[in-house]
């Protein structure tokens, strides 16, 4: 049977670092990274309309940081501070009192995880949340280590399977990213597990196809929708 989620007051929505350098023409573009920002943006939709709290990462880095190649890290520099590379993407819209959590900002230290180094653990307590859906980037990286904190701090953690997409440096990452997540007890969901989503109403430009082509749900024809080469986030990063 299909699980359905109702969120409260007592959720939380994780958006992690959906950053104009894990996006195409990005430092460090995360490949299909622009794919999850319409689902993270339909989340962000619902989680406001419900009351929930919504929180956003960004991995904000000084220009010296440890996880750079200058400094024998692994990665090209990325998301310096007060960088447009940093920014998140335009194409995210980000509900009227979304909170924003920065992260790895020490020059000596990785973390990869939202609760590594700042007070989201306790913000979240002592807003009441007692669940949390993460989507983001990237599932291998910070995605991953955001669910396992999110569960060592004893929350019930949901990953939004289709708002999130790894770097999968070695093939096969993200599935074992995946597999640690739920070992350590964190659901997975998608749209389709929010009753709630469908009622979204659909929008004049797709009014027509909805009648021509009756069988398709409307979540399935926002679906189609974001499939065309085309969209808001076709202009992310063009101006480079
Ligand atoms: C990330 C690699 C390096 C992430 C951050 O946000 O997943 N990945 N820094
Ligand atoms: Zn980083």
């Amino acid at each position: 049977m299909k699980k359905e989620y109702v969120i409260s007051k007592e959720d939380a929505l994780m958006i992690v670092d959906v950053q104009n350098d894990f996006l195409p023409g990005g430092a460090l573009p995360v490949p299909e990274g622009e794919q999850v920002i319409p689902v993270l943006n339909d989340y962000a939709k619902m989680f406001k309309k419900a009351g929930a709290k919504i929180f956003a990462t960004r991995d904000w880095h000084p220009p010296n940081h440890i996880s750079f190649k200058a400094q024998g890290g692994p990665w090209p520099p990325h998301c310096v501070q007060q960088t447009e590379g940093a920014r998140f993407s335009p194409a995210l819209k980000l509900p009227e009192g979304t909170e924003i959590i920065s992260k790895a900002t020490d020059p000596a230290k990785e973390s990869y995880s939202g609760f590594d180094g700042t007070d989201l653990a306790a913000k979240l307590k002592a807003q009441g949340v007692k669940r949390v859906f993460v989507g983001g980037l990237a599932t291998d990286y910070c995605v991953l280590n955001t669910v396992l904190d999110a569960r060592k701090n004893g929350f019930d953690t949901v990953l939004l399977s289709d708002a999130t997409r790894g770097i999968n440096v070695k093939p096969g990452d993200v599935n074992r990213a995946i597999e640690q997540m739920t070992a350590k007890g964190a659901d997975q969901a998608t749209l389709e597990n929010f009753p709630d989503s469908l009622e979204t109403p659909i929008d004049e430009e797709h009014a027509a196809e909805a009648i021509a082509d009756k069988p398709l749900s409307k979540l399935e024809i926002k679906r189609k929708a974001r499939m065309r080469p085309r969209g808001p986030y076709k202009r992310v990063r063009t101006e480079r």
